[in-house]
């Protein structure tokens, strides 16, 4: 099929709301439904490309899902051509700002494009980019939410076998912090001292508890600090960077490649971990590694493994990739996990295919 040819048909955007295993509790929020955004993007040639997006709150799909149903109704007739896609949805909201729910919106339409595109050249996503599939690293980070010491030391456990993981995430900020420091010393004696522990603070603290709880922890070799303070406060960041030893990492709430780059000027950070819905998919991200591989960051995932996986093959400072199987029960064959390695599928595109009955259980009216 003459790939240049492909033209863009429409999107058919389904909302769903799963129940977590194991709830998100965090310092700022606690989570027990998980809403993804099914996004399904047709060719006029037949081909169909598939991404999705996991917004966090479920009622926030009340507003985008009309938005990527208006973008795929914009964009009818235009080449399959995922930058010229971006740049087309990223302006038509200009007026009201590129970042939050725009950005959304675009990062979800830009993956289906790239997975359209990739699903016609019968190449893995991470081919047609330029790469070879082949093993990522990665972490786990699908629990160990702030409960007690013990508990977290056993979901510790299972957390490491569920993929021999050499690197787990740890989130912290309990009122005291002599029980965060509790609970790292918990999880080092069930997990052993080797694997890598990331922390996460989830910004939930301000600029003085987080130097003085940042400064608690220097001394532990922990693997990174990640969004002690608010999401942007790249001054405050540019300080912990400074003073601590333990790298920081921040990046999850990058909305575009250009937050990324403002926060680089400013030295916030040691290292960066864009997620995918706001970053701007396949394209921000690219657009982001440039930046990264030129200023020598170690850049990590966040969320949505799958796109993640395929992009780390092309990434100059490829760092960590963030495991999280909370979509998994919507995909008909989720990724494996092999000796802390996601394992990349050697099929078209990202091969994501949807769990029809599961999603026919689980629909939400948007
Ligand atoms: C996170 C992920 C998903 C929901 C809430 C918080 C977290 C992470 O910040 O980095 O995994
Ligand atoms: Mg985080």
């Amino acid at each position: 099929m003459p790939l240049e040819s492909l033209t863009f048909h429409s999107v058919d955007v389904r909302a769903v709301v799963l129940k977590l295993n194991r709830p998100v509790v965090a310092k700022i929020a606690t989570i027990t439904d998980w809403p993804l955004i099914l996004i399904d993007l047709k060719t006029e040639e037949g081909v169909v490309g598939r991404a999705y997006l996991e917004p966090y709150i479920v009622k926030s799909m009340n507003y985008l899902v009309p938005a990527l149903r208006d973008m795929g109704a914009m964009l009818k007739g235009q080449k399959l051509a995922p930058t010229e896609i971006y740049e087309t949805t990223r302006k038509s909201l200009h007026f009201v700002g590129y970042e939050g729910m725009t950005m959304i919106a675009v990062s979800g339409i830009d993956m289906a494009a790239w997975d359209a595109l990739a699903r016609a050249a019968g190449l893995p996503l991470c081919t047609l980019l330029g790469g070879s599939p082949g093993p990522v690293r990665a972490y786990n980070s699908n629990g160990l939410w702030l409960q007690s010491p013990s508990k977290v030391a056993a979901e510790a456990v299972e957390i490491r076998d569920e993929g021999q993981f050499d690197g787990v995430k740890l989130r912290l900020g309990r009122e005291d912090p002599k029980d965060d420091l509790a609970t790292i010393d918990a999880v080092r004696q069930a997990v052993g001292e080797d694997i890598h522990l990331m922390i996460d603070f989830n910004q939930g603290l301000d600029m003085a508890e987080a130097l003085r709880r940042c400064h608690m922890l220097d001394d532990l070799g922990l693997t990174w600090l990640e969004e002690p303070v608010v999401y942007d406060n790249f001054d405050g960041y540019a300080q912990l960077a400074r003073e601590l030893k333990t790298p920081l990492q921040i990046g999850e709430n990058f909305y575009g490649p250009r937050d990324l780059h403002k926060a680089l000027h400013c030295q916030a950070s040691d290292y960066v971990m864009p997620d995918f819905m706001r970053i701007g998919g396949v394209t921000g991200w690219m657009r982001a590694a440039a930046i990264t591989g030129a200023a020598g960051i170690p850049m990590s995932t966040h969320l949505y493994p799958e796109v993640g996986a395929h992009v780390m093959r092309v990434t100059e400072t490829a760092h960590w990739l963030e495991w999280q199987d909370w979509a998994d029960p919507i995909l008909e064959k989720p990724y494996q996990i092999k000796d802390s390695h996601l394992h990349i599928p050697n099929v078209p595109g990202m091969g994501l295919e949807w769990n029809e009955d599961v999603v026919a259980g689980n629909l939400y009216e948007a």
